[in-house]
């Protein structure tokens, strides 16, 4: 195994560099992406780079005669040429709840779970469902499989026992590690209580032989015997040193569901070469990373956000990590700007539903705080619009720092639309330009490639190394699902506008795009234009049938002060922001929109409460805040 750490080839580059990166990547993508593999540690380096295939059954296919293992690159390497260096800074919601992990410290962590996760009888290759708050040890956890080849599927704290039954089920995980209790706030979710529901939900279908519990508060818990361990007895016994297991590029690293969509949930599966090299490069590419970086996504582990950019990417790049359990505003509005100054946190990445959030909160609570420290700050998640993306420039990052708004999917593993820090000129409200390596393209809905300026869906016409390689068990559904609305392509779903130079602006998946007497309106486009009106805080669009229009558009808006706030206004941002034809048949004036955990809001939900049609409202336990949706109800009632 080779000793040196390469810097990752992303960082402190300058524009001119970075045109050529992307020139070399387009070029010579094989040599191009051998070159970034060389940078992790193989066990076998990798000899080629892709053999993937978009036609026939679809193959994606990275890096496949290299070995290697991923908490190796995330840990080991580091542990040997920089032991005590901060990896990773915890600190809970309550002030005094923290920890600070050096590499050393982390991996020999990791390495007792991983034996305790060997003890246990988790095999390479088997699941292990990681249901947890944002505590250091759903870390470790995801670390520690990946140590002996298990792959993790990171489960939601807020799923309902139904929605984790259907996912251990789907999974066949043999191995849960669970919370006694998750804190939100004031609020505590029994999660060893619910994951107790779920598991029996699975009756014969599941395979769960332990439970390992995390005491998160120390409640008592029912413990059932044999079955399940309290994490602090088990990983006491174990030593903190734990061989690696070697794995292919091609071995699964991890599952995850994607949030928010419908019918059954889909397990991507992501690998553990390709992934990396994806997660690294990107890392450090989009963020500029820098050594001494305090680098904060606020995004949840049981998002993709989560994996690669909390855990995957800042650790193999050998950056420090901070993890925050808490809310943006609890138990105050400013928690997490004074995270930022407690911290010296440098890199801030969260998104454009956080952004709305605190902007609501008026620019006292955030001019109240230095924020010196940061110098990249970032969105992911959904469209930012030019208005907030202007805010967060300007009273975040102070009108100093680069924002980048990056768009990506759980599919993609990692950003792929972006303006990179310091290389890419950004442009409010744009997603901007495909990282090196990623073929971007624009299809009719002929299946034509749009060339220059136009509209189209978005697709991709090669692999790059972060792409999942299938559904969990169901490798047909993934061909179907991506490669045959537009067959030799990967379709993302979204739609997008390209213009001249190549900047990219997305208009949302192209299921939310609306057909009003011909014209196709994107959602997004409506609520840039509503976002103009200083009196709404968000706002979300929906079409529904129209006997004459086809479509007609609803539009939900959140007012900052509901008693002053005129619907007209939206009506004039509409005309004013995308035309006449645009202007919504209804507007509903509402207190918030239901959302999943990631931010996105439920489109599918405001459909059906807008056209009065309240049956099979379908699973509400995936919502930020599932009490929402009846209130909801009761206020279109009331608007008629
Ligand atoms: C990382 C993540 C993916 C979908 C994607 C798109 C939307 C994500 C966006 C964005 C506009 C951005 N999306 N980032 N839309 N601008 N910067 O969000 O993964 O949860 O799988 O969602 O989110 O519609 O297709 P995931």
């Amino acid at each position: 195994m080779s000793e040196a750490f390469e810097a990752p080839a992303g960082a402190g580059l300058t524009a001119g560099q970075y045109k050529d990166m992307v020139l070399k990547a387009g070029q010579e993508p094989e040599v191009f992406w051998l070159e970034q593999a060389r940078k992790l540690v193989w066990h076998v380096p990798p000899q080629q780079a892709s053999r993937s295939d978009f036609t026939g059954d679809v193959r994606v296919d990275w890096f496949s005669d290299g070995y290697l293992n991923v908490s190796e690159n995330c840990l080991d390497r580091h542990v040997r040429s920089q032991p005590d260096k901060l990896a990773l800074i915890w600190q809970g919601q309550d002030e005094d709840q923290k920890e600070s992990l050096t590499y050393q410290e982390l991996h020999a962590r990791v390495c007792r779970l991983a034996n305790v996760l060997r003890r246990l009888g988790v095999k390479k290759g088997d699941c292990v469902a990681i249901h947890l708050p944002m505590v250091v040890e759903g870390i470790i956890g995801m670390l520690a499989c990946a140590r002996i080849g298990a792959v993790h599927v990171v489960l939601f704290g807020g799923f309902s026992a139904e929605g984790l039954a259907e996912r251990l089920s789907d999974s066949g995980a043999v191995l849960v590690l669970t919370a006694d209790v998750a804190r939100r706030g004031d609020k505590r979710i029994p999660s060893k209580t619910i994951m107790d529901e779920a598991i029996a939900r699975c009756g014969a279908e599941s395979r769960v032989r332990h439970v390992l519990v995390v005491s998160v508060t120390g409640a008592d818990v029912p413990m059932q015997p044999e079955r399940d361990l309290f994490y602090t007895d088990e990983v006491a016994q174990e030593q903190p040193d734990c061989p690696a297991e070697s794995m292919s590029a091609q071995d699964p690293l991890f599952l995850l569901y994607t949030s928010g969509s419908t019918g059954r949930p889909k397990g991507l599966v992501h690998g553990s070469g390709g992934y990396l090299v994806w997660a690294a490069f990107t890392h450090a590419t989009v963020f500029d990373h820098k050594p001494d970086d305090i680098f904060w996504c606020t995004a949840d582990t049981s998002w993709i956000t989560g994996h690669t950019y909390v855990v995957y990417g800042p650790l193999a790049n050998g950056g420090t990590i901070l993890v925050y359990e808490g809310l943006p505003s609890w138990p105050a509005p400013g928690r997490w700007w004074d995270v930022i100054d407690q911290y010296g946190v440098t890199v801030f990445y969260s998104s454009p539903t956080v952004v709305r959030g605190v902007m609501r909160e008026g620019n006292d609570v955030v001019r109240s705080r230095s924020l010196a420290s940061l110098r990249v700050i970032g969105t992911v998640g959904e469209p930012i619009s030019p208005e907030a993306w202007q805010w967060f420039h300007d009273e975040v990052g102070k009108g100093r720092c680069p924002v980048v708004d990056t768009w990506w999917q759980t599919e993609t593993g990692g950003v792929m639309i972006t303006a990179a820090a310091g290389c890419v000129t950004p442009r409010p409200g744009a997603a901007c330009l495909p990282l090196p390596g990623v073929r971007a393209t624009l299809l009719d809905t002929q299946g034509q490639v749009v060339d220059g300026a136009g509209e189209g869906l978005l697709c991709m016409a090669a692999s790059w190394p972060g792409q999942a390689l299938s559904i969990w068990k169901d490798h047909d559904r993934f061909r179907q699902t991506y490669f045959t609305t537009c067959p030799g392509y990967y379709f993302t779903g979204d739609g997008a506008r390209r213009e001249a130079d190549g900047y990219y602006w997305i208009t949302g998946r192209v299921d939310d795009v609306v057909n009003v007497s011909g014209h196709r309106i994107g959602t997004a486009e409506i609520e840039d234009a509503v976002a103009m009106d200083h009196e709404v805080v968000e706002s979300a669009a929906v079409g529904i049938p129209h006997d004459l229009k086809g479509q007609g558009l609803v539009v939900f808006v959140v007012p900052k002060e509901e008693g002053v706030f005129h619907p007209s206004a939206v009506n004039r941002a509409v005309a004013e922001g995308v035309g006449r034809y645009a202007v919504p048949e209804k507007i509903y004036v509402v207190r918030d929109l239901p959302k999943t955990r990631s931010g996105k809001i439920v489109r599918r939900l405001l459909r059906k409460i807008a056209m009065h049609d309240l049956e099979g409202l379908g699973d509400l336990s995936t919502l930020a805040d599932p009490e929402i949706v009846p209130e909801l109800i009761a206020q279109v009632k009331a608007q008629g």
